[in-house]
């Protein structure tokens, strides 16, 4: 393959809801364009982007993928999303590598969720986003109700290019609003061939109906092409293609385009209008990387040969013996493979060896690759996603990808004993490929926690810790880490006193405990007048009372928030030692503390609900069910997107949350959720979480 620079590079996201067609609207793309040499298939598992174990065996894609079509002296990286939400964290790097979106819509689905979600997010990228009605073959495939869908759903400002012939079996065809002229697909057609004819007659009315609106809207965008339409004169093809591409880059204007991937119909118009509207690389806007710290001085960033290496990796997948591939897109400079470069992010020396470009898992060396372009490394030292690769002379970061917080959580336990160390290994690698998936100990419940964006996505992980890693896991509810405080102050005593021989052990303190407000941790107050206690015992009473709050006095939940004045005590000349007064202290708590009526507290999330209007009622009354405190609410995007709301719901009511929002609100609901704080349980509440509690203790004990 030849070398391409920056102007002649295309770099193209495909997204949208899941089994829209994308991983399938790629392989043709690429097929068509003769840079990929069989035309695959999602259904046989030959699809060129989803050939990953898990994709094949699922029949979805899971990872973005990378190929690429060679058309018009011209190369057009098209990275493959995933569609289900479980996977967004892919998606969302894969609009972050690209310069502009399609964005596929189902002819028989129209617009979904996914396909809401992906084109706002392209948008809010300010990424042109060009749409493509892709199955038009399919049974009850229905341009004109999907084309409504999107102006109702998505945008007014969408604009059919291509209007097709036929519909579902009958689609055979398409009349090219730019060329005015139909393209009949033969009945033998393999790569989107097609015979050019004059527009058929009985199809003239919708022609030009639809020729009309184009240049309308195309005129629209620009004040001098506006006037010179109004005057009745002509707009050429290239002025028109030219004001469409600068309406496009203003988020203006989104042209729509009708296709079949299974039998390759539209394609090949498909990707000249690649070509034709999507900016190229060499074109991307300027963007800005940092030097030194965070925030400390900003460089300017072009896609310049001539200019120092910049990269952003975007992806890193680990293959069976390959080990990690990092996928990266250069912003600066031009790279040539076994290049010494610097990962300023980790502060560490790479080197691009074997320096190579994805089509699908076919991977392929080139010599070197220009500032723009898409490529991929195996084996990096330690480089993972987000990370910038750089020169040491010229050392940048590149503004991080900001991926979705994870939303549902579970405890993870290897399923054989002595497999703990493999299992957390195999974890901490998984969360290197995708981080959306995160993993931590939590110290408080003893437990190994997983989170990541759905229940889909844990199971696919945990399919793949066990393909790649060789270990199963089991995934169970994850214990909630509660804790105790005290409500009331009181005073009393802790003596500790052992006569066994030798040398005794004494100690004695008097402590009052008072309850400190919410996050304001352990506090001791040393109070001693006269020496009653000798300074240097001071802090192992200190000491003893901290010990002893790590298991307080209801459940065995440490105990937070309170106050320790030692105002009094006692001490032996002989028998009295360190030791002896951290026990008083462990006494006086055990003592003192169940008199400041102790209460459990709970973890409790913030928590953001967006839902279309129709499924408001439905999700308060569920939030409320969960003993969610609505802290209120608000319109979203003008009322198009429904309600946002907030409110704090505790951490033990929020297990498969997702799960049930997304049945509540037919998959249109969104959250996201961070922790607040710690809050008082109610009564019964608190009850059940005490006598559970009880029985574990029991359990153990008669283990
Ligand atoms: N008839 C017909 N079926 C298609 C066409 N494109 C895709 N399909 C089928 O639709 C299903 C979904 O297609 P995919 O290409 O996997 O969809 P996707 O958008 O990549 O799905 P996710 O990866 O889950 O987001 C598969 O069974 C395809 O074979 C098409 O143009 N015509
Ligand atoms: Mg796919």
């Amino acid at each position: 393959m030849r070398e391409y620079r920056g102007s002649e590079i295309r770099n193209v996201a495909v997204v949208g809801h899941g089994a829209s067609g994308k991983t399938s609207l790629v392989d043709a793309l690429a097929f068509v364009s003769g840079a990929s040499k069989r035309h695959g298939n999602v259904k046989d598992g030959t699809s060129l982007t989803d050939f990953s174990h898990e994709e094949i065996e699922r029949g979805y894609s899971i990872n973005l993928g990378c190929a690429y079509a060679e058309w018009m002296e011209t190369k057009i990286n098209l990275i493959d999303t995933p569609g289900y939400l479980d996977f967004q964290g892919d998606a969302i790097a894969g609009l972050a590598a690209a310069d502009g979106a399609l964005c596929v819509v189902g002819a028989t689905a129209g617009v979904e969720v996914g396909t809401e979600k992906m084109f706002r997010e392209a948008v809010t990228r300010r990424d042109p986003v060009l749409f493509v009605v892709t199955m038009m073959d399919k049974e009850n495939a229905d341009f004109d109700r999907v084309l409504q869908d999107i102006r109702a759903r998505l945008t007014t400002k969408v604009i059919p290019i291509e209007v097709p012939i036929g519909e579902g079996p009958d689609f055979s065809g398409i009349l090219n609003l730019f060329s005015r002229k139909a393209h009949l697909y033969k009945a033998g057609t393999k790569a989107g061939e097609y015979d050019e004819a004059d527009i058929p007659a009985e199809m003239k009315d919708r022609f030009d109906r639809y020729y009309e609106q184009l240049i309308e809207t195309i005129a629209a965008t620009d004040d001098g092409l506006l006037e010179r339409y109004l005057d009745g004169k002509e707009i050429g093809r290239e002025e028109a293609i030219a004001a469409m591409k600068e309406g496009m880059k203003a988020g203006e204007l989104f042209p729509l385009f009708c296709a079949s991937a299974e039998r390759t119909f539209g394609t090949r118009a498909l990707l000249t209008k690649i070509v034709e509207l999507m900016p190229s690389a060499w074109e991307m806007e300027e963007l800005h990387a940092f030097r030194g710290a965070e925030g400390d001085r900003t460089v300017e960033i072009h896609a310049d040969d001539d200019r120092p290496f910049v990269a952003h990796v975007f992806k890193t997948q680990s293959e069976p013996h390959v080990g990690d591939v990092s996928f990266f897109r250069v912003f600066e400079g031009l790279v040539s493979s076994g290049q010494d470069v610097y990962n300023a992010t980790r502060d560490g020396a790479e080197k691009l060896s074997h320096l190579s470009i994805a089509q699908g898992r076919e991977r392929t060396e080139v010599p070197a690759l220009h500032a723009g372009d898409i490529g991929c490394v195996a084996k990096l030292r330690n480089t993972h996603t987000n990370d910038t690769l750089s020169t040491r002379e010229h050392p940048v970061r590149m503004p991080q990808v900001r991926f979705p917080e994870p939303l549902v959580r579970f405890a993870v336990h290897a399923t054989t004993r002595g497999d703990e160390e493999k299992l957390q290994q195999g974890l901490h690698r998984l969360h290197d490929e995708d981080p959306t998936f995160e993993t931590h100990y939590v110290a408080e419940t003893h437990e190994t926690v997983v989170s990541g964006m759905g229940e889909r996505h844990l199971e696919v992980m945990m399919a793949k810790l066990k393909r790649k890693f060789g270990v199963t896991a089991e995934l169970t509810k994850p214990k909630v880490a509660y804790r105790e405080t005290l409500t009331a102050k009181a005073e009393g005593q802790g003596r500790h006193k052992k006569q066994t021989g030798g040398r005794g052990q004494f100690g004695d303190c008097w402590v009052r405990i008072a309850p400190e407000p919410r996050g304001g941790g352990y506090k001791f107050v040393d109070q001693i007048v006269g020496g009653s206690i000798p300074s240097k015992y001071i802090p192992a009473v200190d000491k003893g009372m901290q010990e002893a709050s790590q298991r307080g006095v209801l459940s065995g939940y440490p105990m937070v928030d309170f106050r320790v004045e030692l105002f009094d005590g006692s001490y032996h000349s002989v028998d009295s030692n360190e030791m002896s007064f951290k026990m008083a202290g462990m006494l006086a708590f055990r003592t003192v503390a169940p008199k400041c009526r102790p209460v459990i507290l709970e973890p409790i999330d913030e928590v953001e609900v967006a839902t279309p209007d129709e499924y408001l009622g439905d999700v308060m009354g569920d939030l409320s069910s969960r003993r969610g405190q609505i802290l209120g609410t608000e319109v979203v995007g003008s009322g198009q997107m429904g309600t946002r709301v907030r409110a704090l719901v505790p951490e033990a009511e929020l297990h498969l949350y997702a799960t049930q929002l997304h049945s509540l609100t037919h998959g249109r609901g969104t959250f996201t959720r961070h922790h607040h704080g710690y809050e008082q349980m109610p009564p019964d509440a608190a009850q059940k979480v005490v006598e559970e509690a009880a029985r574990e203790k029991e359990a153990v004990g008669v283990g």
